[in-house]
């Protein structure tokens, strides 16, 4: 069995260096996984290699205390540098099959936004999928449309490797996208930028974790 189907995927939470407001990703994935972020995601897009390197080696020291799964976005080799738990790339980042050569087992994750690419991401050797964006979001300026909770099922239905969907997700819709079948809810800001992110992370984990015990 794929090490990433036995991963807690309910609340991926994804830092983002513009949503900080001056705290460190550090602080506020602290504070995320004292409310229950099951799985955390290092997301610098304005930082230096020297920087991300730094920040990732202190998320590295923290997740290792507190036993959560630590993913880094694009970076593959600060991914390697600080020996996180796996990568995630998106549709222009390193080739999926090629990540996949040069990580070795660690998890490879992959941002789809249609069956198309998630069945071709699931081929090239990914071990889970970020799918999205579900709902409109400013977070990522460079998103694709929102695909919409239909095809949030569709693509459910014909792909069996653990799926975290993403986009615009927040308290008031995380339940209705639990319902779509997915393993879990990424989000940026409903808790990077909320003044209390760990009452934010605890609120969505209580949400994610009622439809899943109903689905069991
Ligand atoms: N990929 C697709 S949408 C998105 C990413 C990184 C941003 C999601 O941010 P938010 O604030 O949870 O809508
Ligand atoms: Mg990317």
């Amino acid at each position: 069995m794929s090490v990433a189907r036995t991963i807690d995927w309910r609340l991926y939470v994804v830092t983002d260096d513009v949503l900080l407001q001056g705290r460190s990703h550090r602080e506020v994935l602290e504070a995320a996984i004292a409310g229950g972020a099951t799985v955390v995601q290092y997301r610098a897009k304005h930082a230096s290699t020297r920087q991300m390197v730094a920040e990732a080696q202190a998320l590295r020291d923290l997740t290792r205390r507190t036993g959560i799964p630590f993913i880094v976005n694009d970076r593959l080799d600060v991914a390697l540098a600080v020996d996180a738990d796996g990568v995630h790339v998106g549709q222009d980042d390193m080739p999926v099959a090629l990540a996949r050569r040069l990580i070795g087992d660690k998890l490879l994750g992959v941002s789809a936004h249609s069956l198309h690419q998630a069945t071709k991401a699931v081929q090239d050797g990914a071990d889970y999928l970020g799918v999205g964006p579900i709902f409109a979001t400013a977070t990522k300026p460079d998103a694709e449309p929102p695909i919409g909770l239909g095809e949030l099922r569709r693509i459910r239905q014909h792909i069996s490797i653990p799926i975290v969907a993403i986009g615009g997700i927040n308290q008031a819709n995380a339940a209705d996208v639990m319902r779509a079948g997915v393993d879990g809810i990424a989000v940026v800001s409903a808790v990077v930028a909320a003044d209390d992110v760990t009452a934010a992370a605890r609120q969505l984990r209580a949400l994610v974790s009622v439809v899943q015990e109903k689905a069991l």
